[in-house]
């Protein structure tokens, strides 16, 4: 499980290695006693990205099924679990591979969304590193409301709702908006963090979706939408990334960004690493450079060589309701300070999209 801070001394997003691993069991983790007493303390508690063939058995496995929505086969063993209080949430972030099926089971999150042709308003960057994750700069929780007070609310409106299952989910224009007070009240500025810069609210308007979903609930999310993801309540939901035609081509992409960065790595210093991996890719300044530039040529020769399967897309039938974009409040998106090494500022520029895609395509050109 991660914790992270409700109110943290930074404004950028709460990636991954600005939160604390720990363990805890079931009981703490679905007792409410506990979540009290760990929003008491300000802390979210999230177990999340975990693979449920990984927590439990094959029969428990079955029960997660998606042929409901045409998707015959599918189950938990190929669908992820995710389990957090309330502020609990997933910095905003496009997903190489895939669409995205969301299923809500318990309490609400809030998802806010944005088309990929909104990319250039959205700040993306390969750091820190993940594989399949392009992150944005932008920190988002300013537009969800993290106050317990609305949370109880929340969870008295779940109480009540309906259990009817709906496709995607309206917008709830009663969530609360941004109000100018909220906008400065997020973080406080920490001088001592060099990656601390001024995230207050500008009065940019990009169009986005933002949606509650509530237990019942299914989201699709197209192939490379921008989300941002959050717990309004204690919140569980099950998600599944569906394979999509055009992901073998993300696949050399990503092999392309992920050699940059192993061969970035194997030149910083512990404290640069920390920067630029992901706390789940910490073992690649370790592999071997060779072995890795060997394996993208091998999968790039099979990857063009595969012809293009069909996107399986899910059926819903008529039950399914469009999402209604919104104008929303873009914060201002975190800066690299200008201390960061050039080493890493180069990577940034180097594992941009277009740069990306121009290798890509050369790859193409030498396997002609
Ligand atoms: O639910 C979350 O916190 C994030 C989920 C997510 O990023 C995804 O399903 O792609």
């Amino acid at each position: 499980m991660r914790t992270g801070k409700l109110h943290p001394p930074f404004k950028h997003p709460q990636w991954e290695r600005y939160t604390q691993s720990t363990v805890c069991p079931w009981s703490e983790l679905l007792s409410p006693e506990h979540h009290q007493r760990w929003l008491d303390r300000g802390d979210w508690v999230y177990c999340d990205y975990n693979y449920i063939k990984d927590i439990f058995d094959a029969q428990i496995c079955e029960k997660f099924s998606w042929s409901g929505l045409g998707l015959k086969g599918r189950d938990g063993a190929d669908s992820t679990l995710w389990i957090g209080t309330q502020g609990a949430h997933t910095p905003c972030h496009q997903d190489s591979y895939g669409y995205n099926l969301v299923a809500q089971l318990h309490g609400t999150k809030t998802w806010i969304l944005f088309n990929p042709k909104q990319s250039k308003f959205l700040h993306p960057t390969r750091i820190p590193y993940e594989e399949s994750s392009i992150w944005s700069k932008i920190n988002f929780t300013s537009l969800v409301d993290i106050n317990p007070l609305k949370r109880r609310s929340d969870e008295r409106e779940t109480q009540n709702s309906s259990s009817k299952r709906r496709t995607t989910s309206k917008p709830d224009l009663s969530h609360p908006t941004i109000t100018p007070e909220r906008k400065h009240t997020i973080g406080q500025d920490s001088p001592n963090d060099p990656l601390v810069h001024d995230q207050d609210c500008t009065e940019n308007l990009v169009e986005g979706y933002r949606v509650v979903l509530k237990p019942g609930d299914v989201l699709y999310v197209p192939r490379n939408w921008w989300h941002f993801v959050s717990n309004n309540s204690f919140a569980i939901s099950v998600n599944t990334w569906v394979e999509c035609a055009e992901d073998s081509e993300a696949r050399i992409n990503e092999a392309l960004v992920r050699l940059q960065a192993a061969q970035l790595a194997a030149n910083l210093s512990s404290e640069e690493k920390r920067v630029l991996l992901n706390p789940n890719e910490d073992d690649l300044d370790t592999c071997d450079i060779k072995h890795l530039a060997d394996m993208t040529l091998e999968l790039s020769k099979n990857c063009f060589d595969l012809a293009k399967k069909e996107t399986l897309l899910p059926e819903v039938g008529g039950d399914w309701q469009p999402l209604k974009p919104e104008p929303l409040p873009l914060p201002h998106p975190f800066q690299a300070p200008g201390t960061e090494r050039n080493l890493l500022k180069l990577f940034e520029i180097n594992s941009c999209q277009s740069v990306i895609q121009a290798a890509a395509q050369q790859l193409y050109n030498s396997h002609r």
